[in-house]
């Protein structure tokens, strides 16, 4: 797949192919990066590409002009279509099947804003897609950009170890991740869960599946109710339940 950038940080935004299994993919070709700086564009000799929001107030919004030539450069770089995605907390909020659905396409251009944002006629007649990170005002897309990046990669095929998959990750099947435990079996006289000493793979496997369940329960239960979960998830989870309440802890809201 390939990810054009457009962003007046192309550093911090290359520098996600330079580690962990963003690295990986890079180096191994699964995934190409490209980034594009709009200064290029700004058509003067001190490449402004901001200026003064009209109808005043403080900061800075990035002009039209320079963004539309980055953009259309972009885009004719290579005959292979992609949707812009504007990375702004005006976006809707990304979600696991999206980060799935964008690592589907052959390529994407990221755009990242910086200032107070991007003049509105520039995102009216350019941008395809609008996605936000989080509630949440960061200082420039650059980030979110690599968050976007960092996901994607992570469904590619290949990009992963051998015997992992995206698709087994925490929230591919809309539930938090069940706890994790590695070397010593205690620690200050914390033990890790007998189950998982054991070697019974299914009954870790059903201990995995109903603490993912109740994790949900307790932390995030508007992911559950928006799922239909089989019989054997159901009953798991009302074991969970039961012995929580069994335990007498207090109730998640
Ligand atoms: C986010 C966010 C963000 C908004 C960029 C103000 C500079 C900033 N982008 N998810 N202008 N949250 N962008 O805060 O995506």
């Amino acid at each position: 797949m390939r990810v054009d950038v457009i962003t007046l940080f192309p550093e911090l935004v290359e520098s996600v192919a330079a580690h962990g299994v963003t690295g990986r993919a890079a180096r191994a070709g699964l995934l190409e990066l490209v980034s594009w700086n709009p200064r290029a564009d700004a058509g003067d000799r001190h490449g402004t590409v901001d200026d003064r929001s009209y109808g005043g107030g403080p900061g800075m919004v990035m002009k039209v002009e320079p963004l539309r030539t980055t953009i259309r450069r972009a885009r004719q770089a290579v005959p292979v279509p992609a949707s812009v995605v504007y990375l702004s907390p005006q976006g809707r909020r990304l979600q696991q099947n999206d980060v799935r659905d964008l690592a589907a396409q052959p390529r994407v251009i990221l755009l990242c804003g910086r200032y107070e944002g991007i003049d509105e006629r520039l995102l009216n007649t350019e941008v395809d897609d609008e996605i936000s990170l989080g509630d949440f005002v960061l200082s420039g897309g650059e980030i979110p950009a690599m968050a976007v990046i960092d996901a994607v990669a992570r469904w590619l095929p290949g990009a992963l170890g051998h015997e992992d998959s995206a698709a087994a990750d925490s929230f591919s099947d809309g539930l938090l991740d069940y706890p994790h435990y590695t070397r010593p079996e205690s620690v200050d006289g914390l033990h890790v869960p007998g189950v998982l000493l054991g070697g019974d793979h299914q009954a870790i496997g059903r201990w995995r599946c109903k603490q993912a369940l109740g994790r949900t329960w307790l932390r995030r239960p508007e992911l559950l109710a928006g799922q239909e979960l089989d019989a054997d998830s159901r009953r798991l989870l009302r074991e969970f339940i039961d012995e929580y309440r069994a335990d007498d802890r207090d109730e998640p809201v």
